[in-house]
């Protein structure tokens, strides 16, 4: 198990001389205590080799070249995924299926991504007054990620097969939650064939994440994680060198389900879908809005489900869990913290303790009728805790779902298109799932609106990201 840098494709020694521990969410078992963690001069150092690969061998390399490497990469972590996965489960609690999925999520990213080596075409207009404007993309060079814990290999993913699709180099960041299925990916790396510096991955918390955000030698950050840290990064990068950001930030999405919406579907997607992960994933619909006529049988059958998800929960190295533990005791705090909160400010259904007596485990949780100002009505729970109101009117559901600060997912429940459409045309956020949620597809463009997010990742949107238009004109008269 590789607890080192991978820079410039060896495992090598932090110059930090720090490591961090890695405990398992299920018992509280050590799995790691020496997860070595970098300082300025390991960042510098993959910096550096980041910078020496874009300038030097990477650069001489075809698109198709790109693309082949790619897809032995993706190949690789296909073969490799059941030796790895048990370190994502192990750090994170991750049910092991849902690694297996993740990983295999990772590995679509890099096969769409090398569909697009050889497709990045640049535009011409017209000669005028004796001028020939050509316009061409070109990668915009040394580009860092910082990924959050909730998804460590797709974030992974996501970020790193479109910057080298374009040609660029990266250094990544996982959390310090689940550091570990990250590193092993460096010998994939390598293994696949990427020359040394095109792809480092180094472990660290958030001063290794300032570190990259502040650094004059990046030219681009994409962040996936707190609202909170994706200001500080945005700030960095704008004190340092003003290099690009994206950001993928959280979520409190609202999904708003009519009375002839298929009711069977709606109760699938608001317990097994929003419980998925175990309530921690970024898109996860926490606030429902039933429309009052089916309010009470619908909630009485959520409730039901919920009951029937707490037999679910289990270790998350047996193959039959699909709730495991919080991350670690930290995020249970604050989970347990937001359910004792929530009790004061909204119904409890069902749920609201801890399930069992070791491990990080919560009951799926469900709030009803929570007052407007309710922090677990406002704020990201990222837990399996879901609260619900009713409504009336399509304008008062509208209203309701937008009043939030964040816009990143939102969903629609509804047998009427045309009402789905015309809801879907008023909801402020980057993505609408119609009787469905937490859908996801490479070609799409994945991210928020509002204080969701800056930018946005997968599809050809994602990968321009990693682009710089350059117009070149040029006199016809000379
Ligand atoms: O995230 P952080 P945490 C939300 C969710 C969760 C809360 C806290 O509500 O409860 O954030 O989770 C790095 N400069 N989401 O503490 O702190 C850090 O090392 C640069 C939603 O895990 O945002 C890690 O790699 N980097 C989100 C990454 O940022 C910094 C998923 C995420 O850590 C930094 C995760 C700094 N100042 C959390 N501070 C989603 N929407 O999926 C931290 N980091």
């Amino acid at each position: 198990m590789h607890t080192q840098l991978f820079i410039n494709n060896e495992y090598v020694d932090a110059k930090s001389g720090e490591t961090i521990s890695v405990y398992n969410p299920h018992d509280e078992s050590l799995v790691a205590d020496n997860v070595q963690i970098a300082g300025q001069a390991d960042v510098d150092a993959a910096v550096a080799a980041a910078r020496a690969a874009f300038k030097g061998e990477w650069a001489t390399w075809k698109p198709k070249q790109r693309s082949q490497v790619m897809r032995n990469f993706a190949d690789l972590l296909d073969k490799r995924a059941s030796e790895i996965a048990p370190l994502e489960a192990m750090s994170m609690g991750q049910p092991l299926s849902v690694v297996h999925m993740m990983l295999s999520m990772t590995a679509d990213a890099f096969k769409y991504y090398s569909g697009w080596t050889d497709k990045i075409a640049g535009e011409q207009f017209p000669e005028e007054d004796g001028i020939y404007n050509i316009v061409q993309y070109e990668p915009v060079g040394v580009c860092a990620g910082i990924g959050a814990w909730n998804g460590s290999a797709i974030f992974f993913g996501f970020k790193i097969a479109a910057a080298v699709a374009t040609g660029c180099t990266f250094i990544y960041k996982g959390s310090e939650k689940s550091p570990l299925l990250l590193l092993q990916l460096g010998a994939l790396v390598k293994e696949a064939g990427f020359p040394p510096g095109v792809i480092n991955i180094i472990s660290g918390d958030g001063r290794a994440g300032s570190m990259l955000a502040s650094h004059m030698d990046i030219n681009k950050i994409s962040f996936t994680g707190s609202v909170f840290a994706g200001k500080k990064v945005q700030e960095l990068a704008a004190k340092s060198n003003l290099k690009r950001v994206v950001l993928e930030l959280g979520g409190k999405s609202p999904s708003l389900i009519f009375p002839d919406a298929d009711i069977e579907n709606a109760l699938v997607h608001h317990s097994q879908n929003f419980l998925f992960n175990t309530g921690q994933a970024c898109i996860a619909a926490s606030r429902t809005f039933v429309h009052e006529d089916i309010a009470d049988e619908f909630i009485k059958q959520l409730k039901g489900r919920y009951e029937q998800f707490t037999h679910t929960i289990g270790s998350p190295m047996d193959p039959k869990t699909f709730l495991g533990p919080l991350v670690d005791g930290k995020q249970f705090e604050r989970v347990m913290n937001f359910i004792e909160i929530g009790k004061g400010e909204a119904e409890l259904v069902t749920g609201g303790k801890r399930h069992g007596t070791t491990g990080f485990y919560v009951e799926p949780t469900i709030f009803l009728n929570p007052k407007d100002d309710a922090q677990i009505y406002r704020e990201e729970i990222f837990g399996p805790v879901i609260t619900i109101r009713t409504f009336k009117t399509e304008e008062e559901a509208i209203k309701m779902a937008n009043d939030t600060s964040y816009g990143l997912s939102s969903c629609v429940f509804t047998a009427s298109t045309s009402r789905a459409l015309r809801i879907a045309r008023q909801l402020e956020a980057g993505m609408v799932n119609i009787n469905t949620s937490q859908t996801f597809a490479m070609h799409a463009p994945f991210g928020g609106s509002k204080q969701s997010g800056l930018g946005r990742e997968g599809g050809r949107q994602g990968m321009m990201h990693y682009l710089e238009a350059k117009t070149i004109s040029i006199n016809m008269r000379v």
